[in-house]
């Protein structure tokens, strides 16, 4: 398996480390062949070199768009040595093996970078250059393959430790790393196309989504926004049947996608449930006996942001609650399917949209999640974690009571839902106070607290809806006060991931304050 290399053919754009190379090579007795400026560059340091156009019997011509293309070139990268009727071709047609190709490629991705115009562009495609690599990788059983100065030093070892030749395993990691080079650069290329055109599709078709539809705009106006599907068919908003309404904007389905997440969360044959969701965040997360009262609840908990929402059950939707829905500003229900009477209903509200989606999404199903980050993206686990999988530990003196306990696992189901700091206050199954975003988890606290009193001012009551409720936090508190904060409010209990340097600090506290407290061992972190 090792290779005696006798010819290289060079052919770089990025000449730095050209001529230490091109040096080093010409010591181990190899004939060095080369393209116009890389010829130049090495004869003009003394080093022989035979210019491809005396190989190919043809100048470089149309301004060097032809002058590797020829089967003196590719017949010499191409052939199989131990083939018979190869070798027969060779010897038919005066082709020599060509056993070490060294390319770089044109700088197309520098020219776009450098806001060169749409000529110097398009003329910065390299032809010969990919193609070349591509021949060569393909027979790298016979030819080793360079695509970067950076990997000169590899190759120039191998070489040095094997008299001159190449072993095959450093000539199939070359030639791995060379198709990956030609597919970065066909897909620079083709992003960029795709970036003339203002089409969006092929940037994510890495990802393998298939472009669904392309939207009026993003997230805010100025930005171009498309949807792509996944082969993966949970259900959800992107499998589900729009029955009525204007076309989905970019935050709707954004917000949908969070809305049906959460009430996935939910098991339909144990009680209705109902969330409410506003720009990704819920304001209201209710059970109830009957949808009509998950989403009465729902709204209970924060009626003004849920003001223009985006609302999701987890089971069909009946005529009774589309008809206390339709009584304000709706965006976005989805459900797994709905009734006739509900969909004449919402049919008298021709903008609102209704989205059946045929089931629930798994809340324990993996998946992948995604995000950019300037110059690559993230990817990551879907959270599947479901607090009724995790043992929970009663950390403090009192127990919670049955119903209590209850409330914190509705409440620990809902803070995942919820950015973060996340702090939700329940009471009976349904939400009363939700503090999210906030960089500080007291904050948050404060916020939860402060929101549950509103919200008891909303229905004509003087008492705070955080009286007598439990509290649930998506990661741990890292000191005493949010949880005192909570205890203020009026929560009896507590549930949190636990896991903080002053877990000992934050019990005493809970304890102090007769609280009762469980540690859930995981975290719902969600940015
Ligand atoms: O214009 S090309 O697509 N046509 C070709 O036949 C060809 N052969 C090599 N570009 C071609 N190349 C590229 O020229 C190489 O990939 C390399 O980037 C560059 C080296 O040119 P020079 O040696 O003249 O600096």
């Amino acid at each position: 398996e090792l290779r005696r290399v006798e010819r290289a053919l060079l052919s770089v754009s990025d000449k730095s480390g050209l001529i230490d190379f091109a040096r080093a090579l010409n010591r181990l007795g190899i004939a060095l062949v080369s393209t116009g400026g890389t010829a130049k560059a090495i004869a003009e340091a003394g080093l022989p070199v035979t210019d491809v156009s005396d190989l190919t019997g043809f100048p470089e011509m149309m301004d060097g768009r032809v002058k590797t293309l020829h089967p003196k070139v590719h017949g010499g990268l191409l052939a199989i040595r131990s083939h018979p009727e190869h070798q027969a071709s060779m010897l038919g047609h005066g082709i020599a093996p060509i056993d070490l190709l060294v390319v770089n490629l044109y700088p197309f991705e520098a020219t776009v970078a450098a806001g060169k115009p749409y000529d110097d562009c398009i003329e910065n495609i390299d032809i010969g250059g990919p193609a070349m690599i591509r021949a060569a990788a393909k027979n790298h059983n016979d030819v080793a393959v360079v695509v970067e100065p950076a990997d000169y030093a590899a190759v120039l070892s191998d070489l040095e430790a094997h008299k001159g030749a190449t072993t095959l395993t450093l000539r199939r990691k070359l030639a791995q790393k060379a198709y990956a080079r030609t597919g970065a650069y066909d897909a620079a290329i083709s992003n960029w196309f795709a970036n003339e055109l203002g089409d969006t599709a092929p940037a994510y078709r890495a990802l393998g989504g298939a472009l669904a539809e392309t939207m009026r705009y993003g997230e805010n106006p100025h930005q171009w926004a498309a949807f792509y599907r996944t082969p993966d068919q949970r259900p959800g908003v992107a499998t589900a049947r729009q029955l009525q309404g204007k076309q989905l904007s970019y935050n709707n389905i954004n917000d949908t996608d969070a809305a049906f997440e959460c009430v996935s969360e939910f098991d339909p044959t144990i009680s209705a449930a109902c969330a409410i969701i506003k720009h990704a965040n819920p304001c209201g997360v209710a059970t109830g006996t009957t949808l009509g009262e998950a989403y009465a609840r729902a709204l209970a908990c924060d009626p003004v942001s849920a003001f223009g929402g985006i609302i999701a059950f987890n089971r069909k939707l009946d005529g009774a609650t589309a008809r206390e829905i339709v009584k304000i500003l709706t965006e976005v229900i989805i459900a797994p399917d709905a009734d006739e009477e509900a969909i004449a209903v919402i049919a008298g509200k021709k903008n609102l949209r209704l989205l059946v989606t045929g089931g629930l999404s798994n809340p324990r199903a993996s998946g992948l999640s995604l995000r950019t980050v300037s110059g690559g993206f993230l990817a990551q686990a879907r959270d599947n974690a479901v607090v009724d999988d995790m043992e929970l530990k009663v950390v403090t003196k009192r127990q919670p009571s049955e119903a209590e306990l209850a409330d914190l696992r509705f409440a620990f189901r809902v803070a995942k839902h919820v950015k973060s700091n996340a702090i939700v206050y329940v009471k009976d199954g349904a939400t009363v106070g939700i503090g999210a975003g906030q960089m500080s988890r007291v904050d948050s606290s404060r916020i939860a607290a402060w929101k549950a009193g509103e919200a008891a001012k909303a229905l004509g009551s003087t008492e705070s809806l955080a009286k007598g409720s439990v509290v649930a936090s998506d990661a741990f508190f890292p000191f005493a006060d949010g949880l005192l904060a909570a205890a203020e409010a009026g929560a009896t209990a507590v549930i949190q991931p636990g896991g903080s340097l002053r877990d000992d600090e934050v019990i005493k506290a809970a304890d102090e304050a007769g609280l009762a407290m469980v540690f859930t061992g995981h975290r719902h972190f969600r940015h």
